[in-house]
């Protein structure tokens, strides 16, 4: 098998890498080119792989897109490069609908015109369902998407345009992801930064502490999404623990963990950290992936804590 990975460098494309080549498929990752060192998240023994081809490029530039999908003439592609953050989609919202909605619409394009025949794996989020009714929860796949950001908005767009390439017979599906996290996991991110200061003993200074996510391991998430391409069909899939839990419980659990005091070290509300509009509450039902691919959570909202501390603390105290 041949596969494209875009966002190469970025958390769930370093893991998806790996398990594409563990499964002994020829993959090729795409990566920005940079003018600093943005490969952290790709293993070594990835770059060193004969099977793997590290490829330049931007998802924005369709002539690149044409050419590789020409030259690789890929059997399955996983689109998850993206401007991910939603904060920063507020400041952006050019830059992200270009990036994570029109490029993503594009790509669908290009496979339609060059590679009909190959698999498409869509990332999109469970952003896009924005601030649900009550007697909606758990959302599932049925959910109407009511998208307050711009990011959410981008990826309504292509999931509502992968919908449409389906029904004109291509193979796309999407991975309707809630929040998962790694040691792989940006700096920006609420988890991360939460982590690298408490295994540090720093203080953190924070936004909105009221919001609740549904939070997940990033490894368990990369294997459902190849499970949904591996599937019979293409579908939607929500991929969710179903369990729900406030940013602050996260806060509080992570200095806790390193016997620290929160109260001590969080402050929160910081102006430059709230977002323009909340999204107070997201929890998935993740009962059709359960149902049709087999899938399930198993890594837990405490044990995911205490992983990405574990690496953290090591890093922090290696260096
Ligand atoms: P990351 O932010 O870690 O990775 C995004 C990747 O996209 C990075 O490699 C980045 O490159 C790359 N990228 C950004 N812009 C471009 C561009 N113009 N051309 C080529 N590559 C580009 O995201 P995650 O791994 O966390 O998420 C993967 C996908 O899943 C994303 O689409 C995200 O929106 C979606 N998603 C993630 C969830 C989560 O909780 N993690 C939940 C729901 C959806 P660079 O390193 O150079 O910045
Ligand atoms: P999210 O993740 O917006 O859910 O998007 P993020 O970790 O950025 O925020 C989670 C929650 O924490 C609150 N928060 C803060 N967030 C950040 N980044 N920094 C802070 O200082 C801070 N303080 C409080 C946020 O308001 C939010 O409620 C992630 C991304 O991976 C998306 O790409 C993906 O689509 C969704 O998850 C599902």
């Amino acid at each position: 098998m041949k596969a494209i990975v875009t966002g190469a460098s970025g958390m769930d494309g370093s893991f998806m890498i790996e398990d594409l080549l563990a499964r002994g498929d020829k993959v090729w990752g795409i990566v920005r080119r940079n003018a600093t060192n943005n490969l952290g998240n790709i293993q070594p023994w990835v770059l060193e792989n004969r099977n793997f081809m590290l490829v330049e490029g931007d998802i924005t530039d369709d002539a690149f897109i044409h050419d590789l999908f020409s030259t690789v003439n890929p059997d399955e592609i996983y689109n998850l490069a993206a401007q991910s953050h939603v904060g920063t989609s507020f400041a952006l919202p050019d830059y992200t609908l270009r990036v994570t909605g029109l490029a993503a619409i594009n790509i669908m394009n290009s496979m339609k015109n060059i590679c009909p025949e190959a698999k498409l794996l869509q990332a999109s989020s469970s952003e896009m369902f924005g601030n649900a009714k009550e007697k909606e929860f758990p959302l599932n796949e049925n959910t109407p998407l009511r998208p307050i950001s711009p990011y959410a908005v981008a990826k309504t767009a292509a999931h509502h345009m992968a919908g449409i390439m389906r029904k004109r017979g291509l193979w796309v599906s999407t991975s309707i992801c809630f929040n998962h996290e790694s040691d792989r996991r940006g700096e920006k991110f609420l988890t991360a930064k939460v982590i690298n200061a408490a295994a540090r003993k720093q203080p953190v200074r924070l936004g909105n502490l009221e919001a609740i996510r549904d939070w997940g391991y990033a490894i368990e998430y990369v294997e459902a999404m190849r499970k949904i391409l591996s599937h019979s069909e293409p579908d939607d899939f929500v991929l969710a623990t179903g369990v729900g839990r406030s940013v602050k419980e996260f806060v509080y659990y992570a200095y806790d963990a390193m016997g620290l005091n929160p109260e001590d070290y969080v402050e929160y509300n910081v102006p430059e950290f709230m977002r323009p509009v909340e999204l107070n509450k997201l929890i998935g039902n993740p009962m059709k992936a359960k149902r049709l691919l087999g899938w399930e959570t198993k890594i837990t909202f405490n044990t995911l804590i205490e992983l990405m501390l574990d690496t953290a603390t090591l890093n922090f105290y290696n260096k």
